[in-house]
């Protein structure tokens, strides 16, 4: 593939992968292959650095922002780390300091696998605490902060300063609430990160209250105020003041002594009773660290090795097929249950039929199983010296475990498919995704529940979730159901109809139809009704919307007419006003960002020039419009210049923006 196309295409990727993480507490791919795919855009964009985007995952400081939760602008950037995998990359880091002229030496700190957090203090006292956001503005958390009890409220001495550090939730604190959660019939959590991260975020501090979360204090800021010369010293002075510091660190008079670090926590990492995904090597001494510098996103003198994900050998005890809600079929492995990463595992996915065979995967088999990330756990390979003789070769197959419809399988695709619209299993799973998170998000109708109401009787196609309402006594009856439960229940659904039209889009769950497009719909129509009028032709001559999509669409609401105006009747009609993108500013002009902008940031930029109906673009070439220059310009200028395009400062664009 080309390159500029893999490019996007990755870019594309991690970004939705970056949401689901972030925004929807709902990974999809673990760490591990997060981060590998991450590697290969970053290779690239090193081969092709005319290619990057500026919505390239590479040049964002951290992690998503958009929260309901006001927002706190930091007078130094919370930095995040620069990632390595094995040895050769860290004598890497350690040969390019010594190149410096710098006889460095280190402290190791365990990475907490955590959410990043500034507590503020003034004369001692907690007064602002926060998430890192996107490294310049952060999400204010204070209150949520203030019920961690590791988190002191008044230091023990009463000065201003702000000290940083990961928030997480015990291993034994997970599973006691992932337990409560599923005797409430509500869906656990994926993984403690995830589990802090949701709590730290929650409106209701008494919620945050409820989920004991911890917090280790790891850097101190400003630290030359306070006589502080290096991060051993740092690490005491933290202490000093009441926090909590992990009391794994150690100082290492060089790179040998650091490797002997990573061998040893390597191995004993499964024993604590938090997560910790890697360790960060630091210089030891601050005034070496400036020398060091930084790079846009990250220290130059820090960084973070990431431990290779836990493998653990089971016994595959069966292979069992689930349908999804657009009828694909997955081969799913039931294991003899066994404890990886500090849970409990017995289920993986193996994906689909190819996976299978290409790994010649069969019943009974011992497999080597990989939780990476603590996420979704996989089979990785099948330990052969071990099959018993006689295990049979797998075989796909081949009508729907649901519905017994025959399974089809598409030329140049991996996945079958059950095409049977009236599938239970479909339907079911359609419901469910319909509530969950990256959807309609109705907080509580999570996947237990919904196959409960499913089972009896109560929701068989989305409006009849809109329809509970009348039967408030009779679903107080169902087990696991009380009053309280339901009338927040009920609550949640009414919530649920102030959803945006492009989350209303994204929850129909049809084909090829995810959230981003839902979003490039919901601003190209104003509301359901006007969507479901859409012809093929008029869906294809919307920018980023190819054939296959659009006859998808058009196909889905030929199909849904009935049950679409009754989802409205219902209540369900975000009516969004379409913004008129031919009178805009930047309609049809394409443009490209160059240098460091002083006021706003690049995606600032962008989101300027798209909401004003432009395209930006990652190269100079004669189509463009304009180039929008910042300061230390490279190449792209001397093009524009070369090739006669009008250059604007970022003044001037400013300028004519807010004209506009
Ligand atoms: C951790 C952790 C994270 C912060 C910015 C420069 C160095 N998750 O445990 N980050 C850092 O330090 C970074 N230290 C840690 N221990």
């Amino acid at each position: 593939m080309e390159p500029k196309k893999r490019i996007e295409e990755l870019v594309e990727l991690l970004n939705r992968y970056s949401e689901e993480y972030y925004i929807y507490d709902n990974p999809t791919v673990s760490d591990f292959e997060y981060d590998a795919i991450y590697r290969e855009l970053e290779n690239l964009e090193k081969l092709y650095p005319e290619f990057v985007l500026p919505n390239s995952p590479t040049q964002k400081v951290g992690d998503y922002l958009e929260s309901s939760l006001e927002k706190v602008t930091f007078d130094k950037p919370m930095l995040s780390l620069g990632d390595i995998f094995n040895y050769d990359e860290l004598r890497d880091f350690d040969n390019r300091i010594k190149a410096m002229g710098i006889k460095p030496t280190y402290v190791c700190e365990l990475k907490i696998d955590g959410i990043a957090s500034s507590c503020q203090y003034t004369k001692g006292q907690f007064v602002l605490g926060s998430t890192r956001g996107n490294g310049s503005v952060g999400e204010n958390i204070t209150d949520n902060l203030k019920t961690v009890k590791s988190l002191p409220r008044t230091l023990t001495k009463k000065i201003d300063v702000e000290i940083r550090g990961e928030t997480y939730m015990k291993r034994s604190v997970f599973e006691l609430i992932n337990q409560e959660r599923l005797n409430n019939n509500e869906d656990p959590f994926k993984n403690p990160r995830n589990a802090c991260g949701g709590s730290l975020r929650q409106l209701d501090p008494k919620v945050t209250a409820k989920r004991q979360l911890d917090l280790f204090g790891y850097t101190l800021v400003d630290a030359y105020k306070y006589g502080v010369g290096s991060q051993i010293e740092a690490l005491e002075f933290i202490k000093e003041l009441g926090f909590s510091v992990n009391p794994n660190y150690q100082y290492c008079e060089n790179i040998d002594e650091v490797i002997n670090y990573l061998d040893k926590w390597e191995n004993e990492r499964k024993n604590l009773d938090y997560e910790t995904d890697g360790v960060v090597i630091k210089v030891n001494d601050f005034a070496l660290q400036e020398k060091i510098g930084y790079t846009v996103k990250s220290p130059k003198w820090a960084i973070a090795y990431k431990f290779p994900p836990m493998e653990v050998e089971t016994k595959l005890l069966d292979i069992k097929f689930t349908v999804g809600r657009t009828g694909c079929i997955t081969p799913n492995a039931v294991l003899e249950p066994i404890m990886i990463a500090g849970s409990l595992v017995s289920r993986a996915t193996l994906n689909n039929e190819d996976f299978v065979v290409n790994k010649d995967i069969r019943i009974g088999d011992i497999v080597v199983v990989r939780k990476a990330g603590e996420i979704i756990p996989e089979v990785v390979r099948v330990v052969t010296e071990k099959r018993e003789p006689h295990l049979e070769k797998f075989k796909m197959i081949e009508t729907c475990p649901i519905c017994n419809s025959k399974l089809v399988r598409n030329v140049n695709e991996a996945d079958h498919y059950c095409l049977n619209n009236l599938c239970e299993g479909r339907i079911k799973a359609g419901l469910i995704y319909f509530a969950s998170r990256p959807a309609m998000n109705i907080e509580t109708l999570g996947e237990r529940l919904v196959s409960d109401l499913y089972d009896l009787g109560y929701i068989h196609k989305i409006t009849d979730i809109y329809k509970l309402k009348p039967l408030r006594h009779e679903l107080e009856q169902i087990d696991g159901l009380g009053e309280k439960s339901v009338s927040v229940l009920l609550d949640n659904i009414e919530l649920s109809k102030k959803n945006t039209l492009a989350q209303v889009i994204t929850s129909l769950g049809i084909r090829f139809v995810g959230g981003k497009v839902s979003k490039i719909l919901s601003k190209n129509f104003s509301s359901l009704t006007e969507l479901a009028k859409a012809s093929v032709d008029d869906l294809i001559m919307i920018k980023d919307i190819g054939i296959n999509t659009a006859i998808s669409i058009n196909d889905y609401f030929k199909a849904n007419k009935e049950m679409i105006e009754e989802l409205i009747s219902l209540g369900v009609n975000p009516i969004e006003v379409k913004v008129d993108n031919t009178n805009n500013l930047f309609s049809g002009k394409t443009i490209v960002l160059t240098g460091k902008l002083e006021t706003l940031t690049r995606d600032e930029a962008t989101q300027i020039i798209e909401d004003l109906g432009g395209n930006v673009s990652s190269s100079v070439s004669k189509k463009t419009s304009f180039v929008l220059l910042g300061s230390d310009a490279g190449s792209k200028y001397d093009k524009a210049k070369a090739l006669g395009i009008k250059i604007i400062s970022e003044n001037e664009f400013l300028e004519l923006v807010n004209k506009k």
